[in-house]
């Protein structure tokens, strides 16, 4: 029997915990004894594997980071040979190298078993037509999608980025019925969809989106305008791609397929873990991947987590949606603010539309920010004076949303940049040295 297939549906907390703790042991032993950078981290830490017994000595194990990732790179965390290697994924570092990952054949059954999980969970069955949209290649976006969608029974469209209007032709003409991709971009393809008139001629009725931040507000949005079911899936390429979490019909947090990753929230100033509920960094053990184990791994992403059983009968744990990036973060004359914050401010504001860019500068030594928004059309051709008074109304939201002024700058709709992958909506130009 396949190791995963000993993970049964809606086990106790007390079952799924046994099972964490008996991977979580057979993990160290094998990172201990086919990675050398473990085996050195553990030993410089006088800890062997007989020191791991269960769950309650996770706390004794050393974290792993990115840097840790690109230290080594390419392959230097790697616990299976390359032979046992049948795919690698790479995520662009923002600075320096790329971090590059590799599965087994094992590992890649395990992710498409689990993006079925979160299909399933978003009611996605044999009957449906996907469209992946999502970047193919080494993002992990198109592929794991990919294969989880083919996992399911659905048929899989593999459209990838770049061509809206195909695949909105296709979403038409095949009767999609579910699609995966960014938020943003779907909001885009909804615009698209919208100005071609084309609303009730497509047959969409569930959307799973993730791989960047958003806000509920906006997931709310997209299923208005769309008329459908839209949910929110998780994932990083470190711990294996799409489908780490997703969430439920009842949107009250993302389910952690905890039967393979064991999910941690530490504090992100004393590294110690925080009570359930708090908002801390998420940390991921994987319990049973070969090709790249990681131990205690620090995704940056701010979140919290809850334990309680879900109202949809589930009873492996809920991350709340993402409170940003620990590293993402941006000081503003010395305050904490998030992008996400912004943007959650500017929903608010029932004029404007879902399309913004925050930039940064320093002038003087003090910070600007300048928030360049896109409004309804109509407020270029009214009087100049409606367009200064909801300029001013926004910087009041904003204000009150992070503390600090911001100037506002409004912009007519399809100014700003249409990403097709990860959006993006922070210039930073102030230079730290
Ligand atoms: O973005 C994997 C993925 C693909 C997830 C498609 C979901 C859908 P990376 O490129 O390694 O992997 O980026 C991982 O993206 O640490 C988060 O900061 C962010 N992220 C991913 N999903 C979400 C989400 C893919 N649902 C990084 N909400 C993560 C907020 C997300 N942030």
């Amino acid at each position: 029997m396949a190791i995963w297939n000993e993970a049964k549906e809606c086990m106790s907390r007390d079952e799924l915990e046994n099972l964490q703790g008996k991977r979580l042991v057979k993990q160290v032993n094998y990172v201990y004894h086919n990675v050398e950078f473990y085996r050195k981290r553990m030993q410089a830490q006088g800890l062997e594997p007989g020191d791991i017994r269960g769950l309650e000595d996770l706390n004794k194990l050393p974290y792993t980071t990115k840097d840790d990732l690109r230290d080594t790179y390419p392959f230097g965390l790697f616990a299976a040979p390359q032979s046992e290697i049948v795919r690698i994924h790479a995520s662009s570092g923002t600075t320096g190298k790329a971090t590059v990952v590799g599965y087994t054949r094992h590992d890649i059954d395990i992710w498409s078993e689990c993006v079925t999980r979160a299909l399933v969970q978003c009611g996605i069955s044999k009957n449906d037509i996907v469209q992946v949209a999502y970047g193919y290649g080494l993002f992990t976006g198109g592929l794991g999608a990919h294969y989880g969608v083919e996992n399911t029974g659905a048929t899989v469209v593999p459209m990838s980025t770049g061509n809206t209007k195909k695949l909105i032709t296709m979403m038409k003409d095949f009767g999609v019925t579910g699609i995966m991709c960014t938020p943003s971009y779907l909001l885009h393809i909804a615009e698209t969809i919208k100005e071609g008139g084309d609303l009730d001629k497509i047959k969409l009725k569930v959307a799973v989106c993730g791989a960047e931040p958003w806000t509920e507000k906006m997931r709310q949005q997209i299923e208005e305008e769309l008329h459908i079911n839209c949910f929110d899936i998780y994932g990083l390429s470190e711990i294996m791609g799409p489908g780490v979490a997703c969430d439920c019909l009842y949107h009250k947090g993302l389910h952690v397929q905890e039967d393979h990753f064991l999910p941690e929230i530490i504090s992100k100033d004393t590294l110690k873990p925080v009570a359930d509920g708090e908002v801390g960094e998420l940390v991921f053990t994987t319990l049973t991947k070969e090709g790249i184990p990681l131990i205690r791994y620090r995704t940056k992403d701010l979140t919290s987590i809850s334990r309680e059983k879900c109202e949809c009968g589930r009873t492996t744990a809920r991350i709340a949606r993402f409170k940003g990036r620990s590293d993402d973060m941006l000081i503003l004359r010395g305050v904490n603010v998030f992008p996400s914050q912004i943007e959650a401010a500017l929903l608010e504001v029932s004029e404007t539309l879902p399309h913004y860019m925050i930039i940064v500068d320093r002038v003087n030594n003090l910070d600007t920010v300048e928030v360049q928004v896109e409004v309804e059309e109509r407020f270029f051709s009214d009087e100049i004076r409606e367009l200064e008074n909801l300029t001013r109304r926004i910087e009041g939201v904003i204000k009150t949303a992070i503390g600090i002024a911001v100037k506002v700058k409004l912009v007519e709709p399809k100014t700003l940049a249409r990403a097709e992958g990860k959006s993006v909506h922070v210039i930073d130009k102030r230079v730290f040295d």
